[in-house]
């Protein structure tokens, strides 16, 4: 069998080499010299990420499983059968997979950033599940983005699961639901995961594991933009450091500059001085009302909520 992965019109599709060019070279330009989180999404990368959902300190991704094992019976009989399952940051399309016994889609439509991962895995979702009519998109929804006539209008399911929209600060975050609100009909909604805030020692954990996963998923970021750039980043001169900065409420993640260096790319070239560091992620915490707050503001009315005994994370379910 073979996979149609539709590839949404140029303007609201991937991001040009001219664009990746200047995007990188401005942020590693900056005072405060940044790369921006998309970048750690190369086949690496995505790879590495898949990892750290399985490890010990990551308790995000076994605590919103656990979260719809325990309700997805009540979660479906929330949202209802049927419509279009739109999948942002579908990765390896897994959670969307374990939803459709229970939700029946008729059309399923992952978008993720990284096209060979999702294309190899709508590949065997596709012998799965052959009733369910499947588009893939690669995508950057990060961007201005709309979908193509392929998808269906009515009855639109966001799916964004994994407290995804963290990467997000909260003012970007509330533009981005309002833009999924724009795209839901009035039977439409969004099924999304929060990651709601905690003892700091937890945070630390999660982003800082003991077996050095999450360092190297942030260094990869070097090497990806090493091969975007043609720029010379040793890696062994970098380091991994994270830390939850509760005044932001939220985690950072940066790679630290192990002594002082340069980098060369194109006509460009930055030195570091030991101890610099290339912010690379925001990861926001959220408590329950402020985000709940956030879907109202956005135009979704109605929401319902399922959380683990901890209260370490949420599933909300909000209505157009
Ligand atoms: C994919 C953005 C949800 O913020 O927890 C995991 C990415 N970074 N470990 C997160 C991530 C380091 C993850 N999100």
């Amino acid at each position: 069998t073979s996979v149609n992965v539709a590839i949404a019109d140029r303007d609201h599709a991937l991001d040009t080499k001219e664009f990746t060019i200047q995007e990188l070279t401005t942020g590693l330009l900056s005072d405060h010299a940044t790369i921006s989180p998309k970048y750690f999404y190369d086949t690496v990368g995505s790879v590495l990420f898949e990892t750290i959902c399985v490890l010990p300190e990551y308790y995000p991704t076994r605590t919103e499983a656990g979260i719809f094992t325990r309700h997805l019976t009540d979660i479906s009989q929330t949202i209802g059968p049927g419509g279009t399952l739109i999948d942002l940051g579908a990765g390896n399309c897994a959670k969307a997979a374990r939803l459709f016994p229970f939700l029946h889609p008729d059309q399923y439509v992952p978008i993720d950033i990284s096209v060979n991962h999702l294309t190899d895995s709508v590949r065997h979702l596709r012998q799965r599940f052959p009733h369910i009519e499947m588009t893939a998109l690669g995508m950057d929804f990060s961007k201005n983005w709309t979908l193509p006539d392929e998808v269906r209008s009515d009855q639109r399911l966001f799916f964004y699961p994994g407290s995804s929209i963290g990467n997000f600060h909260p003012d970007i975050a509330l533009t981005f639901l309002k833009k999924i609100r724009a795209a839901c009909d009035a039977d439409g909604g969004i099924l999304i995961g929060i990651d709601l805030i905690k003892d700091s020692a937890t945070l630390n954990a999660a982003y800082d594991d003991d077996l050095g996963v999450t360092a190297a998923f942030n260094l990869n970021a070097l090497r990806h933009v090493n091969q975007l750039l043609g720029s010379d980043f040793d890696i062994r001169q970098w380091q991994h450091y994270a830390f939850f900065n509760a005044q932001q409420s939220r985690i950072e993640m940066h790679l630290e500059a192990r002594m002082n260096l340069q980098v060369k790319w194109g006509n460009n070239h930055r030195h570091f001085i030991r101890g610099e560091r290339i912010h690379t992620e925001n990861s926001y915490k959220y408590s329950l009302p402020l985000f709940l707050e956030l879907l109202s503001a956005a135009g979704f009315g109605k929401a319902r909520h399922w959380s683990d005994d901890a209260n370490w994370y949420a599933v909300i379910y909000a209505k157009a």
